[in-house]
């Protein structure tokens, strides 16, 4: 018989990857969505799974519409990546990010207990959690001290996490995963904001990159590894909390000159702060220019994990490196921009 596997976020770029890995896999895959018919499924569409899953509507502030949901697959597995997911936005909308990403933890949780504990749970914890750090790695026994409301209310489900698992026996894990990137990250991200407006640049569709803080520092990975990493967590005989990250951390400016070169263009930057722009240094074209209205009021400076327990207990690998991941995330936002002009002229 085929395992269940529930999703909550089923649509989201993580979602849309663990689901096209559960089906390869022979799973049965529900997923949870605020509501099937305003779902975008463009995700889905593109890794070509749309048809495959079974739709729930749900939503995370409503806890009777996940329970009643749960009651009816009794899935054999629960991963739960539906979240108020931006940082940004979680300094405006405490409460909602606490009540979506904390409450209704437990609240899951809790229907797992009351159903007699047998459906395993995976929690998407995240780097967040850790706060302002040094250079120095975070592991999954590094101290936790978040300064946004979106990392306090990762921190209040990840701890939950872990009082069901050893309280009540429940397998509850969290996977403390680093910034992880792919062409189904919506452009809201610093990643993809960056590689679709250098594309649509690329093809006379828009002027400028407009960004924050340049010189924070992320440990990105591709998401299709990191599901790999989500899988491999709930199949062991013992629940436990694993960090994935790639070890290495880069600047948002790394980043731009990264993508800006993949195009043709050698970053050249001036002025400083606020102020600064970088040009291409052949041509002086702007490219791009820092707005304060992008800075957050508080930020880890630079974030990096270490990815060693889930490499040994695991066997968790990654098989794209950074340069990879800006090549293809460019390579789709280039078509899509290239397809726009097409179907314009
Ligand atoms: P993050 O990702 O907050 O780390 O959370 P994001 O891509 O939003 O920011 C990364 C860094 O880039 C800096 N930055 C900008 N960020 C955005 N969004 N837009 C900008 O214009 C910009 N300019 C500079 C930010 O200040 C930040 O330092 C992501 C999310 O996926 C979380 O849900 C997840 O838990 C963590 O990664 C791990």
């Amino acid at each position: 018989m085929s395992k269940r596997a529930f999703i909550t976020g089923v649509g989201s770029q993580d979602g849309a990857y663990l689901a096209r890995l559960l089906l390869e896999k022979g799973y049965e895959v529900h997923g949870g969505v605020r509501s099937t018919s305003d779902l975008d499924r463009s995700r889905l569409r593109m890794l070509g799974i749309d048809g495959e899953i079974c739709f729930h509507d749900m939503e995370l502030l409503d806890p009777d519409t996940f329970r009643s949901v749960l009651s009816r697959i009794e899935p054999s597995e629960v991963y739960n990546l539906a979240a108020q997911s931006l940082v940004s936005a979680s300094f405006d909308v405490p409460v909602l990010t606490m009540a979506a990403n904390a409450i209704a933890v437990v609240h899951m949780l809790e229907w797992i207990r009351a159903s007699g504990g047998a459906t395993k749970f995976y929690q998407a914890s995240s780097s967040e959690m850790f706060g302002p750090t040094s250079t120095e790695k975070q592991s999954e026994t590094s101290p936790l001290s978040p300064r946004s409301p979106y990392g306090q209310a990762k921190l209040a489900g990840h701890m939950a996490c872990i009082h069901y698992r050893e309280h009540f026996g429940l397998y509850a894990c969290s996977g403390i995963l680093f910034n992880h990137e792919s062409p189904l990250r919506p452009p809201q991200f610093v990643t993809r904001k960056i590689t679709s407006t250098l594309a649509r640049m690329a093809c006379g569709q828009d002027d400028v990159l407009t960004l924050g803080n340049l010189e924070a520092k992320r440990d990105w990975g591709f998401a299709g590894d990191y599901v790999a990493g989500i899988w491999a967590m709930l199949q062991p005989s013992q629940a436990e909390d694993y960090v994935l990250a790639t070890g290495r951390a880069h600047t948002v400016r790394g980043f731009v000159e990264k993508a800006a070169r993949v195009l043709g263009w050698e970053m050249e930057w001036s002025g400083a702060g606020h102020r600064e722009t970088g040009r291409d240094c052949r041509t002086g074209r702007l490219l791009a220019v820092v707005n304060g209205q992008f800075y957050r009021p508080v930020d880890p400076g630079c974030t990096i994990g270490d990815p060693a327990k889930a490499e040994s207990r695991l066997g968790w690998t990654r098989s794209v490196d950074l340069d990879g991941l800006v090549e293809m995330m460019l390579d789709h936002d280039l078509r899509a921009a290239r397809q726009l002009s097409m179907t314009a002229a």
